[in-house]
């Protein structure tokens, strides 16, 4: 029961509440508040980590009067919020964000300074909130970003991970999987002990009539584990406006463990059930684009959609408002098809628990949800096997069979003589054994379902979801092109571009509407600019040179160009043609005379990104990079012209130091496998430029930098069915150069040729099902041009400026807006301070 306070009283505590601090002097009180009273040290034992923890600190009570006032206002306004559920979220670091976002980096600046300390090294003591794979987890966290710099009333839902994605080390040129345990020490989360919601598992169900003589269902039996919330403060850009990231860590029902087996004597099998509800929260799966379908993630999944939707119907039923009025109130955007199954509980919610009828529910249910798929790749689409559900879920699987029952009922009526159809449209495949097809109910459960780039949003429609756009007609299917924030990825990882940028475009203002930045354009020829943007280039270079020489020992020259490659691992990113690229070159190099030799061009190519642990083929590749560059990088005879590096745990604050260092960045996936891409936006905007394929988000940033400002190169989508096909079933012939490379390898250059053979019979001998020799001649033509390119510096430079400025369209904020408006009809909430 809360206290009901009287008005005028909770108005005279805000008032009188403590101010926060506003500059150096009492950053530097505050600091030493925390380190002498929360920390219980003294400021003459106070090392890099208990400044660490007393700044951020510091800054996290600062949100949390932020957070709270945001909460307030939402709730006394009571307007439609929005709920982003997602199973990852790449957060990376919280404190420079934090600083940045509330304007007071450069007073921590200087309270450090007098207490002894450089900020960088403060930043540095951080460990990287990295619940999530890739480019999926990534997006979320950016898009909560712009939720909050825009005033949206939003909230994010994920599950608190006891171990995010693993750490990567390299041994001996394999990857080696290391558990990342980060909760240690975390200010940045706030446990909430008090909300906790009960989930059901397993059971079965039974029918009882109502007093109105109608039956329902009752989920009965089974077990129950305990959902905790932990919140998250999550601030925005130069806005009050702080939103709330709430994720579920599980535990045993009974509280520590259960006391009547416990005094039993049945120790172990009282510990063993706490363990086993903890186990729930404890491990994020590690696939990116790939689904395995094991029964803890079907868990994992519905335990953090069930004690959402719990939370979010609560939040509702305080407004005291009908259910026709939920739609209205609620978004609920769901992050490929991973929380799928909140379509279905939110119909048993209403249809169970609060007795409305079928058509009622649903139609709201559908107004409420929008479903954004991420992937066409048949690996990564999720399905479920009928057993698994009906064990763990009962209820749900009924439910879902009634909504494919009314939905097939209704294509039948468009479709009387199809019934193929019906068979291609089922949620339910009719395989051995019967799956659960997420996609289908995602897309039958959901008013909107958008891609995340034009090109994919246009696949969906043609290929995976063709059927569904025959039914529902072409509206139902939309696009977002997926953008970044560039408060993180431009203001604080390169603060001096970010900067220089603010003096030719009248103040900071880009940061919040990025299409200001093409008041840049006119400054693209000017001299003295280009000198200044390519020194800043230049410092975040030796930046990274500095970095590679700590952690790999390799020298490399930082006037070389830098060639990058981070992302995950994996066949249709190609990375494997990246380094047979790579080895093109050495042996071209090799064949040069002294003289010739002297003509080229240094390059430093580096590679970054973790493999699935299971991922076999992924595993391979990363040995080859690493084989390649132990020989290429000792070779004297090569020296600065060519160095081959993998940096070992590539995550969200290397990618911080990464992308602001590049000249090229490669992004080269066979046109049609890459949704979107996120990190070839990030590139360019720090300056770099890129080498790609026709595929996914290359394609509009073609659009908006202009042709000649980017490398593209290879077969195009439309083409790649044919290739395919003539691999199988015509003649494949493998690039001569290509077999050059080959051939190369084999002969044990790179060490035991039997380590790479896999890789080479994939092209060769198993249909080359990633197009590696089709595309291989234009990608090495097209890095002649990139090598040409480079070589007239100051067109490069103007290259660069013209690119950034021509970037505004990628930002999350013009993303988020798009969303808004388009799918969930949802309006900022304006702060008047
Ligand atoms: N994506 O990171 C993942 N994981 C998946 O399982 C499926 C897709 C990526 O999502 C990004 C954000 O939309 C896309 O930019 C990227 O192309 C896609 O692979």
């Amino acid at each position: 029961v809360e206290a009901s306070i009287p008005e005028p009283q909770r108005a005279a505590w805000s008032r009188n509440q403590i101010q926060s601090f506003t500059d150096k002097d009492g950053f530097e009180k505050e600091v030493v508040r925390h380190v002498e009273t929360t920390l219980a040290r003294s400021m003459f034992n106070c090392d890099e980590s208990a400044a660490y923890s007393a700044t951020s600190l510091a800054f996290r009570d600062r949100l949390i009067k932020d957070w709270n006032k945001t909460q307030q206002r939402q709730t006394y306004r009571d307007t439609k919020r929005v709920y982003y559920l997602s199973l990852e979220f790449l957060m990376g670091r919280a404190l420079d964000n934090a600083m940045l976002n509330v304007g007071l980096k450069d007073a921590a600046k200087g309270g450090l300074a007098d207490l002894g300390f450089r900020i960088e090294d403060i930043i540095g003591q951080e460990h990287d909130a990295a619940l999530g794979n890739g480019g999926l987890g990534r997006l979320a966290a950016c898009f909560l970003d712009s939720l909050a710099s825009l005033n949206y009333p939003a909230w994010g839902y994920g599950l608190r991970y006891r171990y995010g994605i693993f750490k990567q080390e390299i041994i001996d040129g394999y990857q080696v999987e290391v558990p990342d345990y980060w909760l240690d020490f975390n200010p940045w989360e706030f446990p909430r002990h008090d909300v906790t919601v009960d989930i059901q598992f397993f059971g079965h169900v039974s029918k009882t009539t109502k007093d109105d003589g109608k039956t329902a269902a009752i989920w009965e039996g089974g077990e129950i584990v305990q959902a905790v919330a932990y919140d998250v403060p999550i601030p925005g850009y130069d806005t009050p406006t702080t939103n709330n990231l709430r994720l579920w860590s599980s535990k045993a029902s009974g509280g520590e463990f259960d006391f009547q087996k416990f005094n039993n004597g049945d120790y172990e099998s009282s510990v063993a059930e706490q363990q086993r509800a903890e186990t729930i929260s404890a491990v994020l799966y590690p696939n990116d684009n790939l689904e395995r379908g094991k029964e803890l993630r079907l868990k994992q999944q519905y335990f953090w959609v069930a004690a959402s939707l719990y939370d979010i119907v609560r939040r509702f039923k305080k407004s005291k408002r009908g259910w026709n009025e939920f739609a209205d109130q609620v978004a609920i955007q769901l992050n490929d098809t991973h929380p799928t199954l909140a379509i279905v509980e939110l119909q048993r919610i209403l249809l169970d628990i609060e007795g409305l009828e079928w058509d009622v529910a649903w139609d709201i249910v559908t107004k409420t949800f929008g479903y954004t798929n991420h992937t066409v790749l048949p690996e990564a689409l999720e399905k479920w096997p009928v057993g698994l559900v009906q064990y763990l879920l009962p209820r749900h699987l009924q439910i879902i069979y009634d909504i494919n029952l009314y939905f097939l009922q209704t294509v039948e009526k468009a479709f009387p003589k199809d019934r193929d159809m019906l068979t291609r449209v089922s949620i339910i495949e009719e395989s051995q054994p019967k799956m659960v097809r997420m996609a289908h109910l995602a897309i039958v459960g959901s008013h909107k379902v958008n891609g995340v780039a034009e090109l994919h949003s246009d696949l969906i429609k043609t290929t995976i979801f063709k059927d569904f756009v025959e039914v529902y007609g072409p509206d139902k299917f939309t696009n977002v092109t997926n953008g970044i924030t560039p408060r993180r990825w431009l203001h604080q990882a390169n603060p001096r571009l970010s900067e220089l940028i603010a003096s030719k475009c009248g103040g900071n203002g880009f940061l919040k509407d990025l299409t200001q930045l093409n008041r840049l354009e006119a400054h693209a020829k000017d001299a003295a600019f280009r000198r200044e943007w390519a020194e800043i280039k230049y410092a975040n270079k030796v930046r990274l040179a500095k970095h590679i020489k700590n952690v790999t020992g390799v020298t490399v020259n930082p006037a070389a160009l830098f060639d990058v490659q981070v992302k995950r691992i994996h066949e249709y990113k190609r990375q494997q043609l990246n380094i047979f690229g790579v080895i093109h070159r050495y042996l071209t190099l090799k064949g040069m005379s002294v003289e010739e030799r002297k003509k080229q061009l240094p390059r430093v190519s580096v590679f970054g990104g973790k493999a699935a642990p299971g991922y076999w083929m992924a595993k391979q590749i990363i040995h080859l990079i690493n084989a390649v560059g132990s020989v290429i990088n000792k070779d004297e005879e090569i020296g600065d012209l060519l160095k081959v590096i993998f940096l070992e745990d590539y995550n969200v604050s290397k990618a911080e130091m990464i992308c602001p260092a590049s000249d090229l960045s490669e992004h080269i996936s066979t046109a049609g496998t890459e949704a979107s891409g996120t990190s070839n936006m990030k590139f360019v905007l720090n300056g770099g430029l890129i080498i790609g394929t026709c595929d996914g988000a290359n394609i509009e940033i073609t659009r908006e930098i202009g042709e000649s400002n980017i490398f593209l190169f290879g077969n195009l989508a439309e083409d790649v069915e044919d290739l395919r096909h003539a691999h199988n079933y015509g003649s494949h012939s493998i690039d001569s150069d290509l077999e050059k490379v080959f051939g190369t390898i084999e002969s044990g250059t790179f060490g035991t040729p039997h380590d790479f053979s896999a890789m080479i019979a994939a092209v060769r001998h198993h249909g080359d099902y990633y197009l590696v020799s089709d595309d291989f001649h234009s990608y090495m033509e097209t890095h002649r041009l990139v090598d040409e390119s480079y070589r007239n510096q100051d067109e490069w430079v103007s290259k660069c400026i013209t690119s950034v400025a021509r970037m505004g369209f990628f930002s999350s904020d013009r993303c988020i807006n798009e969303y808004a408006d388009g799918i969930w009809n949802v309006e900022p909430l304006v702060v008047q301070e």
